[in-house]
């Protein structure tokens, strides 16, 4: 499939998207974010979450704040890469960023070529999640077909309720094009479908602040890119909203090849980075 042939779902239509299949485990512990103050206040707020990745060139992302999940299998969605914890896949630059980056192997064997992909997947699941609030990353994205790079939370309750009905936010998906899509899912409760509401927003390659604002008093979210709001939805707008019973959310940074996207055309030249300047929760 094309990136342009992905079907787009609009409010309250379902789609299927397995993309949590049983590997993606222990998703299970809570942490209870203290509520939300002003943001007029942001200057002086103290982050409840920040990886400001400042570590050493070529150093791991800080176990204290970051999991991995690991391995292949398609994760749900059909996709090619396995998912490593290696320095080949995650690591900080030394210039201030956290560096997913997916590599391609080409194997010739019996006059048959194939190609494996490699990347990463770290999530804060069991070391920090948050119920309101503000999300925000920094994140540069090369925009490539057959990648599929990824900013996301799922609810912490995941380990115990499973996908869907733990709910899932995209703060951002890149399917290849100049465009980014936000997304809201809610569980369908007859099938493994979800409901969606979504905002496509234009993107390049270069920096951009994302930031998602979970609101405590509504229980609504608001989407901004470089500040400007895109997209509010608000629990009324949605069926089976499950975003207002007291479950934090935990995060997800991946770059994805293959799956929905597409796979990667021979002109893609890997490897492909998604980079991100610092994630920051209040
Ligand atoms: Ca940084």
């Amino acid at each position: 499939m094309s990136p342009d042939a992905v079907s787009t779902p609009r409010v309250g239509q379902t789609i299927n998207r397995r993309r949590f299949i049983s590997k993606m485990l222990g998703a299970g512990a809570l942490t209870q974010l203290p509520s939300c103050t002003s943001l007029k206040s942001r200057p002086l707020v103290s982050y409840a979450f920040s990886d400001e990745f400042n570590g050493p060139a070529g150093s791991a992302p800080d176990p204290s704040k970051w999991e991995y999940d690991i391995g292949g299998g398609g994760w749900g969605n059909n996709e090619l890469e396995v998912y490593t914890s290696s320095r080949a896949n995650s690591f900080q630059d030394g210039d201030g960023n956290l560096v997913i980056r997916a590599t391609k192997r080409v194997q010739t064997s019996g006059g048959r070529t194939t190609a494996t992909y490699q990347s990463a997947r770290l999530k804060t699941v069991g070391k920090f999640s948050a119920y309101h609030g503000n999300f925000e990353a920094r994140i540069k994205l090369d925009i490539q077909r057959g990648l599929w790079p990824a900013w996301w939370a799922l609810g912490a309750n995941f380990g115990k309720v499973g996908w869907p009905a733990c709910g899932e936010v995209d703060m951002l998906e890149n399917y290849g094009g100049p465009a980014v899509q936000t997304s809201i899912h809610t569980p369908n409760n007859t099938d493994s479908s979800v409901f969606t509401k979504f905002a496509d927003i234009s993107v390049d390659d270069d920096w951009h602040i994302w930031r998602m604002w979970w609101q405590a008093k509504t229980g609504s979210f608001t989407f901004y890119k470089d500040g400007m709001d895109y997209m509010t939805v608000e629990p009324s707008q949605m069926r089976n909203w499950c975003f207002s019973s007291g479950v934090p959310m935990f995060m997800i940074l991946n770059l994805a090849a293959g799956g929905l996207v597409g796979p990667p055309p021979d002109s893609v030249q890997f490897p492909v980075d998604l980079l991100v300047d610092y994630v920051r929760v209040w």
